[in-house]
Parts: structure tokens; sequence; C-alpha cells
């Protein structure tokens, strides 16, 4: 049976752990690095040559019993041997990665790019969602909305966000919101994802005054944002996927059939829909930036928010004087949270 992409990456991310746990973890780095990492086909399959040369030098390495490992028992075949089997199957897998993704890589290859005009360090430490409101943001994190202006000085400031009786049904976390007209939208996760059952709230954008919120079938809920010329909501039924769910907000919010993306988006925290696109930010190990335009699905790879090692969040696509998107960035040491500005080109 023919498998579908996000299931052969599952797989390959399966074997890297176990190579990791062989010791060949550096080899299982190269895979991030060059399947996840945003790398084109073409790429791909030029470090694909170089690793597998690289497996060639280690079989003779490990029969040379150069793996730094205790003896081991006559009956085994050495851990290094062992490491390069589980490497070479990944590999064989990893081609067939390539041969599927590569063309959809491939149409993703723009000269479409983000590039960081200008950063601001939040006083606050919000760090999960943000949404453009006329002379500044209203910023989201766990259980916790604000507004701030452009100079992120804080107007008001609204904790225990998430009403009681939505809290004791598990709702604990408030992802990527948006603002439409007077109205903040705001995903609410509970973190058993296996339930199949997340929420997504409706707050004042003036007083962050809880309105209403809705219960919706999806696993996950790291963000949710609406189109004000359709009001049509955005979201994702996990953190990774290849297509993204809509509502029709007006009609009670019923499901409507899910924008397909030309490929696989990996970690998603943020979203923004805006100038027929939906504007992704991830927490991959580049913080990668995504454009899926409305009516194709195509997603163009726009590079990197920055801070690696810290981690991706929300993302607001609000064209103003310092950029086309905004994004809330965790610093590698875990503070202070960045809201970067980002020119677009292409
Ligand atoms: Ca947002």
């Amino acid at each position: 049976m023919r498998r579908s992409r996000p299931d052969l990456f599952t797989e390959v991310k399966g074997r890297q752990e176990r190579l990791r746990a062989d010791g060949a973890g550096s080899w299982a780095d190269e895979f991030d690095e060059a399947v996840l990492g945003g790398a084109t086909g073409t790429e791909i399959r030029g470090r694909l040559g170089i690793v597998l040369d690289r497996i060639r030098e280690a079989d003779d390495v490990s029969r040379d019993d150069r793996w730094d490992r205790p003896p081991a028992a006559p009956h085994d075949p050495p851990r290094g041997a062992t490491a390069m089997r589980r490497l070479a199957t990944a590999l064989l897998l990893l081609a067939g990665v390539c041969s599927i993704a590569a063309p959809s890589l491939a149409s993703a290859q723009t000269t479409a790019t983000a590039t960081l005009t200008s950063e601001q360090k939040l006083r606050l430490y919000l760090n999960q969602g943000i949404a453009r409101v006329g002379g500044g943001w209203v910023l989201s994190a766990n259980n916790t909305l604000a507004r701030v202006d452009d100079k992120l000085r804080a107007k008001l400031v609204k904790q225990l966000a998430i009403p009681t009786p939505w809290r004791v049904k598990g709702y604990g976390h408030i992802g990527d919101i948006d603002v439409v007209g007077k109205v903040v939208y705001a995903p609410l996760e509970q973190s058993v994802y296996t339930r199949g059952t997340q929420a997504t709230a409706r707050y004042d954008a003036k007083t962050l005054r809880f309105i209403d919120a809705v219960e919706l079938a999806q696993h996950e809920n790291s963000f949710v944002t609406v189109d004000p010329a359709t009001m049509i909501a955005y979201s994702m039924d996990n953190f990774g996927g290849d297509a993204l769910l809509r509502y029709d907000v007006r009609a009670g919010w019923k499901p409507l059939a899910p924008l397909v993306m030309s490929h696989f988006v990996d970690k998603v925290q943020g979203a923004d829909v805006a100038a027929g696109a939906v504007w992704l930010s991830t927490t991959d190990a580049t913080n990668g930036l995504y454009r899926v335009d409305l009516k194709t699905g195509r997603v163009d790879d726009l590079g990197s928010a920055g801070h690696l090692g810290g981690e991706g969040e929300g993302i607001d696509a609000t064209k103003l004087p310092s950029g086309r998107i905004h994004t809330l960035t965790i610093d590698a040491n875990g503070a202070p949270v960045w809201l970067g500005h980002f020119a677009v080109t292409g």
C-alpha cells in the first residue's frame, strides 16, 4: 500500500531515535538537517550521497573496532554494524521520502523569503500568541491575555482568562490568537490530545472579557485565525500536517472541507490569514516560516524566524511599516520573548 509522506516521516523519525540510541546520532542529525530543515529535493539527494559515503567509511571503521564500545558477545553483531544496518534501512526510507517529497518540495521552491527588519523584546512573558489591534497588539500566554501598545507597554493584563467551567473541562492553554473587528478568537487547548476535542473561545478585544467558546473536533489546537472577508476560521488537526481545517464561523463553526497543502509542515505554532494566504510559524529545527496560498494550498518556505534553539510561537501578518509578518519567539535561554518584524520578498 502506498504510504503517505507524513507516515514515512514518522517512520524515519522513529528510526532516527534508534540510531541515536546506538551512538550514531550525528548521522541521525544529518537526516534532520537535510529532510526536516527545509532543504530542496536536489539538496536532499546531494546530502543523501554524502551520508551514504559516510556509511561506507563507517563500515570500515566498525570493522576496525573503533566504535569505542565494549566488545560485543561473539554471537551478536557489533553494535556499530547494527547501527549501520538501521541507518541504511532508514536511508532507504529516506530515499522513498525524497522520491515522493521532491516534486512537492521543488514546487514549493520560490524566491519568497522573510527577512528580519527589526526586533523588540517583550517586557511581559507572554509567549504564545499575537494579533494586531489599532496602536498595538493582543498577546496570549497559557491562561493570560494582554493588550500592549506599539512599544510593548502593557495596557491591560487579564490573568485567569479561561473561565473556571472551561478550566474544569481541562482547557488550560491559550495558543496563537486572532482579532477580527471587536473580537479576539482564542484557541483553548486541553492536553489529552487523543480525546479529539478542543475549544475555541471569543473575547472582547477591548476589555478581554470572555464572550463564549465552542468545542471542535480536532486533536490539537495551537492556533486559530479568521479571515475577516469570509469569516472562515483556519486551524490544524495536529501540530504537524498537510491540511488546514476550515470552519464557517457564521454558521456556528460548521466544518468545511480542509485546505490541502502542497506539503507537510511540522510543529505549527501560529498562523494568520492575510493577503490571500495563511502565514504559518513553527517551532521546528529552524523555527520555519511558511506561506500557504488560500486558493491552491501551495506552501512557500520563507526561511527562519531565528533564535535557533528557542521556540517559535505565534504570528501576525498585518502589513505595517515595520514589516509584512511579525513573530513571537522564545529566546534559546528560555527568556525573553522576542517580537520580530519581517519583510517578505517574492
Ligand atoms: Ca496570530
